[in-house]
């Protein structure tokens, strides 16, 4: 709630309650396409906002991760913004990415929590996460204030070009401005989620599923728990089961379901239950309205705090870190210093 808290207070002008980005040398409402490059968590947190800055702002936007970007040589649109994404700023992937696009006329923004890093030294406009010091390899605070950050941005992108209402970018900053409270209250449910990973810690794969902004939260709670208990996890658009995954069901396999009760719920509720009529022990996250529609389909469920849709992956982060944390714990693993991980990978 802490970092979350910090990076908005930094971006939300309290007298207005207005978003305020740093000044930038570029008018970013003049953008024709936005690329976002980066790797692992940071590449998810690029996905949520290819998400919000579409839908919210109008934007076309392309999300890559940098060591297929870099070695694709990809043609840069005229008038493009490339953003990069990074938490400790010296990934050596995503810093050759930034390179290319600049020598492609690409104006360059990036969101780093070390301002001082290489990366930030080589973008135009930089967007400090306040994340403070992420002491375990595995990126976890890192990524929702980055998040934050992007949510930031996506609402100052769709004022800047006209698609967004300053009475939608107010709603936006309320639901903003709720998540430390909110991210408190999942953490009261810190006993609750042990015994649910204490449950799954003997799984042999994990499954992870949502839609639309759940999509990439499944994606990133999949790699949390492979980076920090070492299960074989893995995320699905829960649409996409169907094309084959699917087959990977039984009753030894945990499905964790990311459901919002948003307008995306009724066809992820029909998913789980797809998963669950194979026998998938499935483990529902939704508010109490989500609850209360599903009645006892899942094998367990996590009531979380309901939550305007904008901001839901913020939130539903902390439930599947929480989740990788505990099993990693029960079975002993170094949470903070996984095997073969470094904090920031420079070759
Ligand atoms: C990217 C990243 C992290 C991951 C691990 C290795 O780092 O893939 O997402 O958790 O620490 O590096 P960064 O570019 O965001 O610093």
């Amino acid at each position: 709630p802490a970092v979350i808290g910090d990076t908005l207070h930094s971006f939300i002008n309290p007298a207005t309650r207005s978003i305020k980005l740093p000044d930038m040398p570029f008018n970013i409402g003049d953008a024709t396409r936005l690329t976002i490059v980066a790797c692992g968590t940071s590449f998810y947190a690029g996905l949520v906002a290819k998400h919000w800055i579409e839908r919210y702002a109008g934007l076309g936007v392309d999300v890559d991760v940098a060591s297929e970007f870099r070695y694709r040589c990809p043609p840069m649109p005229k008038g493009g913004i490339a953003l990069f994404i990074s938490q400790s700023g010296e990934t050596a992937d995503t810093l050759a990415a930034l390179r290319y696009a600049k020598s492609k006329g690409q104006k360059i923004l990036s969101i780093v929590n070390v301002p001082e890093s290489t990366i930030a030294r080589e973008s135009d406009v930089v967007l400090q996460t306040y994340a403070g010091p992420e002491i375990g390899v595995a990126s976890t605070k890192a990524f929702t204030t980055q998040l934050t950050v992007l949510a930031c941005l996506a609402v100052t992108i769709g004022r800047e070009n006209g698609s967004l209402s300053a009475k939608d970018e107010a709603g936006i900053v309320s639901a903003l401005t709720e998540l430390p409270k909110q991210v408190a209250e999942i953490l009261h449910h810190d006993e609750e989620i042990r015994n649910l990973a204490i449950n799954i810690a003997d799984a042999r794969d994990v499954l992870y599923l949502g839609r639309g902004l759940g999509y990439p939260i499944a994606l990133e709670g999949a790699l949390k728990l492979k980076e920090i208990s070492y299960i074989h996890a893995e995320g699905y658009a829960a649409g996409e089961m169907k094309h084959g995954p699917i087959a990977l069901i039984d009753p030894l396999v945990p499905i964790i379901v990311i459901a919002p009760s948003d307008d995306l719920f009724e066809k992820t509720v029909s998913n789980m239950q797809e998963a669950a009529a194979r026998g998938g022990r499935v483990i529902f996250l939704s508010d109490a309205k989500g609850l209360e529609t599903i009645g006892d389909m899942a094998s367990a469920t996590v009531e979380m705090p309901a939550v305007a849709d904008f901001a839901s992956p913020i939130l539903y982060t902390i439930p599947v870190q929480m989740l990788a944390y505990h099993v990693a714990v029960h079975k002993g693993t170094d949470v903070d210093q996984p095997r073969n991980l470094a904090k920031s990978v420079t070759v």
